[in-house]
Protein backbone atom coordinates (compact mmCIF):
# COMPACT_ATOMS: atom_id res chain seq x y z
CA UNK A 1 0.00 0.00 0.00
CA UNK A 2 2.92 2.04 0.43
CA UNK A 3 4.13 2.16 -2.77
CA UNK A 4 0.36 3.09 -4.21
CA UNK A 5 0.25 6.13 -1.71
CA UNK A 6 3.62 7.69 -2.76
CA UNK A 7 2.34 7.36 -6.55
CA UNK A 8 -0.77 9.28 -6.18
CA UNK A 9 0.53 11.33 -3.85
CA UNK A 10 3.46 12.36 -6.74
CA UNK A 11 0.62 12.66 -9.01
CA UNK A 12 -1.29 14.74 -6.82
CA UNK A 13 1.57 16.92 -5.73
CA UNK A 14 2.59 17.27 -9.17
CA UNK A 15 -0.61 18.56 -10.33
CA UNK A 16 -2.37 19.98 -7.30
CA UNK A 17 0.15 22.08 -6.20
CA UNK A 18 -1.59 25.19 -6.76
CA UNK A 19 -2.92 24.68 -3.32
CA UNK A 20 1.17 25.06 -2.61
CA UNK A 21 0.09 22.71 0.30
CA UNK A 22 2.58 23.30 3.61
CA UNK A 23 1.72 19.82 4.71
CA UNK A 24 3.37 18.14 1.81
CA UNK A 25 2.39 15.65 -0.44
CA UNK A 26 1.00 12.76 2.00
CA UNK A 27 -1.13 15.93 3.65
CA UNK A 28 -2.88 16.55 0.31
CA UNK A 29 -3.39 12.92 -0.33
CA UNK A 30 -5.18 12.34 3.17
CA UNK A 31 -3.59 9.09 3.76
CA UNK A 32 -5.94 7.07 2.49
CA UNK A 33 -8.54 6.68 -0.85
CA UNK A 34 -11.87 8.15 -0.89
CA UNK A 35 -14.57 6.11 -0.09
CA UNK A 36 -16.45 3.87 -3.44
CA UNK A 37 -19.51 6.04 -4.32
CA UNK A 38 -20.24 4.98 -8.05
CA UNK A 39 -22.73 7.12 -10.18
CA UNK A 40 -23.20 6.32 -13.36
CA UNK A 41 -26.05 8.35 -16.21
CA UNK A 42 -29.59 6.70 -16.30
CA UNK A 43 -29.96 4.15 -18.34
CA UNK A 44 -26.00 2.45 -17.59
CA UNK A 45 -24.90 0.20 -14.84
CA UNK A 46 -21.35 0.01 -12.32
CA UNK A 47 -20.08 -3.16 -12.10
CA UNK A 48 -16.69 -4.09 -10.03
CA UNK A 49 -14.83 -6.63 -12.13
CA UNK A 50 -11.54 -7.17 -10.40
CA UNK A 51 -8.72 -6.49 -7.55
CA UNK A 52 -5.61 -6.77 -9.48
CA UNK A 53 -3.27 -5.53 -6.37
CA UNK A 54 -1.95 -2.78 -4.61
CA UNK A 55 -1.07 -0.24 -7.19
CA UNK A 56 -2.84 -0.30 -10.72
CA UNK A 57 -0.91 1.96 -13.51
CA UNK A 58 -2.34 0.86 -16.70
CA UNK A 59 -4.83 -1.67 -18.77
CA UNK A 60 -4.54 -3.26 -21.82
CA UNK A 61 -7.49 -4.88 -23.58
CA UNK A 62 -6.42 -7.02 -27.22
CA UNK A 63 -8.25 -6.51 -29.75
CA UNK A 64 -8.60 -9.89 -31.05
CA UNK A 65 -8.98 -11.48 -28.47
CA UNK A 66 -10.35 -9.20 -26.13
CA UNK A 67 -8.24 -10.68 -23.46
CA UNK A 68 -8.04 -7.57 -20.84
CA UNK A 69 -4.31 -7.90 -18.57
CA UNK A 70 -3.62 -5.22 -15.73
CA UNK A 71 -0.12 -3.49 -14.37
CA UNK A 72 0.74 -2.93 -11.07
CA UNK A 73 3.00 -0.54 -10.71
CA UNK A 74 5.50 -3.57 -7.91
CA UNK A 75 6.10 -5.07 -11.25
CA UNK A 76 3.37 -7.38 -12.01
CA UNK A 77 0.80 -8.24 -15.12
CA UNK A 78 -2.42 -9.74 -14.14
CA UNK A 79 -4.54 -11.25 -17.04
CA UNK A 80 -8.32 -10.90 -16.05
CA UNK A 81 -11.34 -12.94 -17.38
CA UNK A 82 -14.20 -10.15 -18.22
CA UNK A 83 -17.21 -12.49 -17.61
CA UNK A 84 -15.54 -14.64 -14.17
CA UNK A 85 -13.30 -11.58 -12.63
CA UNK A 86 -10.65 -14.64 -12.66
CA UNK A 87 -7.11 -13.77 -12.35
CA UNK A 88 -3.46 -14.68 -13.48
CA UNK A 89 0.08 -13.35 -13.07
CA UNK A 90 0.93 -13.31 -16.14
CA UNK A 91 3.99 -11.33 -16.31
CA UNK A 92 6.05 -11.10 -13.39
CA UNK A 93 9.25 -8.47 -13.26
CA UNK A 94 9.52 -8.04 -9.00
CA UNK A 95 12.49 -8.94 -9.32
CA UNK A 96 13.92 -6.36 -11.49
CA UNK A 97 11.94 -3.20 -11.00
CA UNK A 98 13.59 -1.71 -7.56
CA UNK A 99 12.62 -3.15 -4.72
CA UNK A 100 12.38 0.14 -2.62
CA UNK A 101 9.88 1.54 -5.41
CA UNK A 102 8.84 4.95 -4.47
CA UNK A 103 7.40 7.87 -6.16
CA UNK A 104 6.50 6.66 -10.14
CA UNK A 105 9.22 4.33 -10.37
CA UNK A 106 8.17 0.66 -10.97
CA UNK A 107 5.99 -1.05 -14.18
CA UNK A 108 4.44 2.12 -15.68
CA UNK A 109 2.12 1.36 -18.77
CA UNK A 110 1.69 -1.98 -21.05
CA UNK A 111 0.55 -2.07 -25.00
CA UNK A 112 0.37 -4.89 -26.68
CA UNK A 113 1.51 -5.13 -30.42
CA UNK A 114 -1.02 -4.73 -33.01
CA UNK A 115 -0.56 -8.04 -34.49
CA UNK A 116 -0.59 -10.04 -30.79
CA UNK A 117 -2.61 -12.72 -31.95
CA UNK A 118 0.19 -13.46 -34.49
CA UNK A 119 3.13 -12.45 -32.39
CA UNK A 120 2.35 -12.08 -28.89
CA UNK A 121 4.24 -9.24 -27.92
CA UNK A 122 3.26 -7.11 -25.17
CA UNK A 123 5.09 -4.01 -24.72
CA UNK A 124 6.22 -2.91 -21.02
CA UNK A 125 7.70 0.19 -20.17
CA UNK A 126 9.45 0.09 -16.54
CA UNK A 127 11.86 0.98 -14.21
CA UNK A 128 14.90 -1.83 -13.80
CA UNK A 129 16.75 -1.72 -10.57
CA UNK A 130 20.67 -1.16 -10.73
CA UNK A 131 21.92 -4.92 -11.61
CA UNK A 132 24.68 -6.55 -13.30
CA UNK A 133 26.27 -3.38 -13.34
CA UNK A 134 23.54 -1.02 -15.00
CA UNK A 135 22.38 1.41 -13.33
CA UNK A 136 18.72 2.37 -12.16
CA UNK A 137 17.02 3.33 -15.68
CA UNK A 138 13.81 3.45 -17.30
CA UNK A 139 13.05 1.03 -20.40
CA UNK A 140 10.58 -0.38 -22.80
CA UNK A 141 11.08 -4.17 -23.30
CA UNK A 142 8.70 -6.04 -24.73
CA UNK A 143 7.31 -10.27 -23.57
CA UNK A 144 6.44 -12.67 -25.80
CA UNK A 145 3.28 -14.29 -24.96
CA UNK A 146 3.86 -18.40 -24.82
CA UNK A 147 0.69 -20.05 -25.32
CA UNK A 148 1.95 -23.67 -23.35
CA UNK A 149 2.59 -21.92 -19.96
CA UNK A 150 -0.30 -18.98 -20.74
CA UNK A 151 2.50 -16.04 -19.42
CA UNK A 152 4.83 -13.79 -20.93
CA UNK A 153 8.29 -15.63 -19.22
CA UNK A 154 10.40 -13.13 -17.82
CA UNK A 155 13.17 -14.76 -20.40
CA UNK A 156 11.18 -13.61 -22.93
CA UNK A 157 12.41 -10.07 -22.51
CA UNK A 158 13.80 -8.35 -25.33
CA UNK A 159 15.05 -4.63 -25.04
CA UNK A 160 13.37 -2.28 -27.19
CA UNK A 161 14.79 1.32 -25.94
CA UNK A 162 17.21 1.98 -22.76
CA UNK A 163 16.74 5.21 -21.12
CA UNK A 164 19.28 7.34 -19.20
CA UNK A 165 20.44 6.51 -15.56
CA UNK A 166 18.10 7.23 -13.10
CA UNK A 167 20.50 7.26 -10.47
CA UNK A 168 20.96 11.14 -9.92
CA UNK A 169 17.37 11.53 -10.78
CA UNK A 170 13.92 11.95 -8.70
CA UNK A 171 11.30 9.71 -9.13
CA UNK A 172 8.91 11.96 -10.70
CA UNK A 173 7.47 13.00 -13.87
CA UNK A 174 8.42 9.79 -16.15
CA UNK A 175 4.90 9.88 -17.95
CA UNK A 176 5.22 6.98 -20.59
CA UNK A 177 1.86 6.85 -22.12
CA UNK A 178 2.73 4.53 -25.31
CA UNK A 179 -0.03 3.68 -28.57
CA UNK A 180 1.12 2.20 -31.61
CA UNK A 181 -0.29 4.96 -34.58
CA UNK A 182 0.47 3.81 -38.52
CA UNK A 183 2.96 1.13 -37.66
CA UNK A 184 5.28 3.27 -34.94
CA UNK A 185 5.77 2.57 -31.79
CA UNK A 186 4.64 6.62 -29.83
CA UNK A 187 6.18 6.83 -26.90
CA UNK A 188 5.32 10.09 -24.16
CA UNK A 189 8.23 11.24 -21.85
CA UNK A 190 7.59 13.20 -18.45
CA UNK A 191 9.88 16.27 -18.07
CA UNK A 192 11.37 14.35 -15.25
CA UNK A 193 11.76 17.27 -13.09
CA UNK A 194 11.06 17.66 -9.08
CA UNK A 195 6.92 18.61 -8.05
CA UNK A 196 8.20 22.12 -7.31
CA UNK A 197 6.77 25.42 -8.20
CA UNK A 198 8.19 27.47 -10.31
CA UNK A 199 9.12 24.36 -11.87
CA UNK A 200 13.03 24.14 -11.80
CA UNK A 201 15.56 24.00 -13.90
CA UNK A 202 15.31 19.90 -14.91
CA UNK A 203 11.50 21.16 -16.07
CA UNK A 204 13.24 23.22 -19.02
CA UNK A 205 14.64 19.98 -20.73
CA UNK A 206 10.81 19.45 -22.00
CA UNK A 207 11.92 22.34 -24.38
CA UNK A 208 15.30 20.87 -25.22
CA UNK A 209 15.79 18.76 -28.57
CA UNK A 210 18.61 17.13 -26.98
CA UNK A 211 16.64 15.73 -24.32
CA UNK A 212 14.32 12.43 -24.43
CA UNK A 213 12.50 14.17 -21.78
CA UNK A 214 9.27 16.12 -21.87
CA UNK A 215 8.78 14.57 -25.61
CA UNK A 216 6.68 12.49 -27.87
CA UNK A 217 8.78 9.89 -29.30
CA UNK A 218 8.60 7.55 -32.25
CA UNK A 219 10.19 4.55 -33.29
CA UNK A 220 10.07 1.18 -35.10
CA UNK A 221 8.44 -1.51 -33.51
CA UNK A 222 11.64 -3.04 -32.45
CA UNK A 223 13.07 0.31 -30.98
CA UNK A 224 15.50 1.58 -33.86
CA UNK A 225 14.67 5.23 -34.79
CA UNK A 226 12.82 5.79 -37.95
CA UNK A 227 15.38 7.44 -40.44
CA UNK A 228 12.15 9.76 -41.68
CA UNK A 229 12.06 11.63 -37.76
CA UNK A 230 11.95 15.02 -38.42
CA UNK A 231 15.19 15.42 -35.93
CA UNK A 232 17.31 12.42 -37.48
CA UNK A 233 19.42 14.00 -39.10
CA UNK A 234 20.11 16.82 -36.70
CA UNK A 235 19.70 15.21 -33.32
CA UNK A 236 22.32 12.65 -31.90
CA UNK A 237 21.63 9.28 -30.44
CA UNK A 238 18.15 8.81 -28.72
CA UNK A 239 17.24 12.55 -29.46
CA UNK A 240 16.76 11.54 -32.92
CA UNK A 241 13.54 9.92 -32.00
CA UNK A 242 12.45 13.29 -30.90
CA UNK A 243 9.06 13.76 -32.66
CA UNK A 244 7.08 16.97 -30.65
CA UNK A 245 8.02 18.50 -27.03
CA UNK A 246 7.22 20.63 -24.28
CA UNK A 247 5.16 17.71 -22.52
CA UNK A 248 5.06 17.28 -18.65
CA UNK A 249 3.87 14.03 -17.48
CA UNK A 250 2.06 12.31 -19.86
CA UNK A 251 0.94 8.98 -18.90
CA UNK A 252 -1.49 7.73 -21.38
CA UNK A 253 -2.23 8.56 -24.95
CA UNK A 254 -4.25 6.61 -27.73
CA UNK A 255 -5.14 6.33 -31.41
CA UNK A 256 -8.07 6.34 -33.33
CA UNK A 257 -7.09 4.06 -36.75
CA UNK A 258 -10.15 5.36 -38.95
CA UNK A 259 -8.92 9.29 -38.40
CA UNK A 260 -5.30 9.18 -37.34
CA UNK A 261 -5.71 10.52 -34.14
CA UNK A 262 -3.51 9.98 -31.35
CA UNK A 263 -4.73 11.79 -28.55
CA UNK A 264 -2.94 11.74 -24.98
CA UNK A 265 -3.19 13.30 -21.43
CA UNK A 266 -0.57 15.77 -19.85
CA UNK A 267 -1.47 16.62 -16.40
CA UNK A 268 -0.74 20.05 -15.52
CA UNK A 269 0.77 22.71 -12.97
CA UNK A 270 1.94 26.13 -13.00
CA UNK A 271 4.06 26.96 -15.88
CA UNK A 272 6.74 29.53 -16.33
CA UNK A 273 4.68 32.18 -17.85
CA UNK A 274 1.40 32.38 -15.48
CA UNK A 275 -0.23 31.88 -11.95
CA UNK A 276 -2.47 28.94 -13.56
CA UNK A 277 -1.60 25.48 -14.53
CA UNK A 278 -4.04 23.47 -16.82
CA UNK A 279 -4.65 19.36 -16.87
CA UNK A 280 -4.40 18.57 -20.81
CA UNK A 281 -5.95 16.72 -23.35
CA UNK A 282 -3.64 17.09 -26.57
CA UNK A 283 -3.51 15.80 -30.46
CA UNK A 284 -0.08 14.56 -31.88
CA UNK A 285 1.48 16.47 -34.44
CA UNK A 286 4.61 16.53 -36.03
CA UNK A 287 7.43 18.87 -34.38
CA UNK A 288 4.48 20.47 -32.08
CA UNK A 289 5.58 22.15 -28.98
CA UNK A 290 3.42 21.98 -26.48
CA UNK A 291 4.74 24.33 -24.32
CA UNK A 292 5.89 23.07 -20.81
CA UNK A 293 7.35 24.34 -18.66
CA UNK A 294 6.41 28.09 -20.21
CA UNK A 295 3.12 27.77 -20.64
CA UNK A 296 0.26 25.58 -19.65
CA UNK A 297 -3.34 25.50 -21.47
CA UNK A 298 -3.49 27.31 -24.59
CA UNK A 299 -1.20 29.92 -25.30
CA UNK A 300 -3.00 31.64 -28.42
CA UNK A 301 1.17 31.90 -30.37
CA UNK A 302 1.15 30.09 -33.40
CA UNK A 303 4.65 28.86 -31.58
CA UNK A 304 2.92 26.64 -29.34
CA UNK A 305 0.16 23.97 -30.19
CA UNK A 306 -2.83 24.33 -27.65
CA UNK A 307 -4.67 21.83 -26.21
CA UNK A 308 -7.88 20.32 -27.56
CA UNK A 309 -9.35 20.30 -24.40
CA UNK A 310 -7.64 22.05 -20.62
CA UNK A 311 -9.30 21.90 -17.63
CA UNK A 312 -8.00 23.96 -14.21
CA UNK A 313 -7.89 22.20 -10.48
CA UNK A 314 -10.54 23.77 -8.70
CA UNK A 315 -9.69 26.75 -6.46
CA UNK A 316 -8.53 28.14 -10.17
CA UNK A 317 -11.88 26.65 -11.53
CA UNK A 318 -14.40 29.54 -12.51
CA UNK A 319 -18.09 28.65 -11.14
CA UNK A 320 -19.27 27.90 -14.99
CA UNK A 321 -16.17 25.63 -15.71
CA UNK A 322 -17.89 21.84 -16.71
CA UNK A 323 -14.34 20.06 -15.49
CA UNK A 324 -12.22 20.87 -12.73
CA UNK A 325 -9.47 17.93 -11.26
CA UNK A 326 -5.91 17.62 -10.29
CA UNK A 327 -4.57 14.75 -12.60
CA UNK A 328 -5.89 13.94 -16.03
CA UNK A 329 -4.60 10.15 -16.61
CA UNK A 330 -6.11 7.57 -18.70
CA UNK A 331 -8.18 8.33 -21.84
CA UNK A 332 -9.94 5.90 -24.55
CA UNK A 333 -11.86 6.69 -28.09
CA UNK A 334 -15.16 4.92 -28.63
CA UNK A 335 -14.22 4.35 -32.09
CA UNK A 336 -12.55 1.33 -33.95
CA UNK A 337 -13.92 -2.10 -34.59
CA UNK A 338 -15.46 -2.14 -31.31
CA UNK A 339 -18.90 -3.25 -30.80
CA UNK A 340 -21.01 -0.32 -29.60
CA UNK A 341 -22.97 -1.27 -26.68
CA UNK A 342 -23.78 2.57 -25.77
CA UNK A 343 -26.19 5.14 -26.80
CA UNK A 344 -25.07 6.88 -30.56
CA UNK A 345 -24.45 9.80 -28.68
CA UNK A 346 -20.99 8.25 -27.32
CA UNK A 347 -19.89 6.81 -30.58
CA UNK A 348 -16.84 8.28 -31.58
CA UNK A 349 -16.38 10.39 -28.00
CA UNK A 350 -12.81 10.52 -25.84
CA UNK A 351 -13.47 9.31 -22.62
CA UNK A 352 -11.13 10.81 -20.22
CA UNK A 353 -10.71 10.75 -16.49
CA UNK A 354 -8.96 12.37 -13.62
CA UNK A 355 -7.29 11.02 -10.46
CA UNK A 356 -9.26 13.62 -7.82
CA UNK A 357 -8.33 16.28 -5.97
CA UNK A 358 -8.18 13.89 -2.50
CA UNK A 359 -11.52 12.82 -3.41
CA UNK A 360 -13.24 11.12 -5.84
CA UNK A 361 -12.70 10.18 -9.70
CA UNK A 362 -14.76 11.50 -12.65
CA UNK A 363 -15.21 10.19 -16.11
CA UNK A 364 -16.21 12.66 -18.38
CA UNK A 365 -16.91 11.69 -22.35
CA UNK A 366 -15.70 14.25 -24.94
CA UNK A 367 -17.23 14.95 -28.34
CA UNK A 368 -14.32 14.72 -31.40
CA UNK A 369 -15.65 16.96 -33.58
CA UNK A 370 -16.47 19.78 -31.27
CA UNK A 371 -13.90 19.09 -29.01
CA UNK A 372 -15.71 19.45 -26.31
CA UNK A 373 -16.81 18.21 -23.08
CA UNK A 374 -20.29 16.14 -23.98
CA UNK A 375 -21.07 14.49 -20.60
CA UNK A 376 -18.74 16.15 -17.82
CA UNK A 377 -19.91 13.32 -15.34
CA UNK A 378 -20.29 10.59 -17.44
CA UNK A 379 -19.31 8.58 -14.17
CA UNK A 380 -18.55 9.74 -10.69
CA UNK A 381 -17.62 8.57 -7.66
CA UNK A 382 -14.49 6.22 -8.76
CA UNK A 383 -11.57 5.99 -6.33
CA UNK A 384 -8.07 7.24 -7.62
CA UNK A 385 -8.82 6.83 -11.82
CA UNK A 386 -5.20 5.93 -13.84
CA UNK A 387 -6.19 4.17 -16.86
CA UNK A 388 -9.70 3.59 -18.94
CA UNK A 389 -10.25 1.14 -21.76
CA UNK A 390 -12.64 -0.21 -23.81
CA UNK A 391 -13.96 -3.63 -24.57
CA UNK A 392 -14.49 -5.57 -28.03
CA UNK A 393 -18.10 -5.05 -27.12
CA UNK A 394 -18.09 -1.52 -25.93
CA UNK A 395 -18.32 -1.35 -22.63
CA UNK A 396 -16.00 1.01 -20.49
CA UNK A 397 -13.09 -0.15 -18.00
CA UNK A 398 -11.89 1.92 -15.39
CA UNK A 399 -8.10 1.09 -13.23
CA UNK A 400 -8.07 2.15 -9.96
CA UNK A 401 -4.44 3.13 -8.70
CA UNK A 402 -5.89 1.14 -5.57
CA UNK A 403 -5.89 -2.13 -7.70
CA UNK A 404 -9.90 -1.91 -8.48
CA UNK A 405 -11.11 -2.66 -12.33
CA UNK A 406 -14.46 -1.46 -12.67
CA UNK A 407 -16.40 -1.37 -15.74
CA UNK A 408 -19.55 0.45 -16.91
CA UNK A 409 -22.42 -1.33 -18.65
CA UNK A 410 -25.45 0.14 -20.56
CA1 LIG B 1 -4.02 1.52 -21.21
CA1 LIG C 1 0.59 22.43 -23.11
CA1 LIG D 1 -20.83 12.54 -29.25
Amino acid sequence: MQLSLMTVAVLLACLALAEQSAEGHAGHLGGTPPAWDPQVLSGFTFDQVADIGSAGTDMEIVPSSGRLFAADQSGYVVSVGHATGDKLRVLDITSLTPGDTNGERGLHSILAHPNFAENGWLYVAYTRRTMDGVAIHNRISRFTWDAGSQTFPKSSEVLVRKYPSLADEGANHYGFGMAFAGGKLFVFTGDHSEPAIPPPDSAQRAQSLDSQYGKILRYNPDGSIPTTNPYYQTRKVGARAIWARGLRNPTHADFQPETGRLWFTDTGNKPLSDSVGYEEVDGTAKTANYGWPWYSGPVEDSAFKDPLLWYAHPADSPPDSSLSGCAVTGGAFYSGSLAKSYPERFHNDFFVTDVGCGDNSWIAAVDTDTKSVEVPLFADGLVWTVDLEFDRHGRLYALSHTGQISRILY
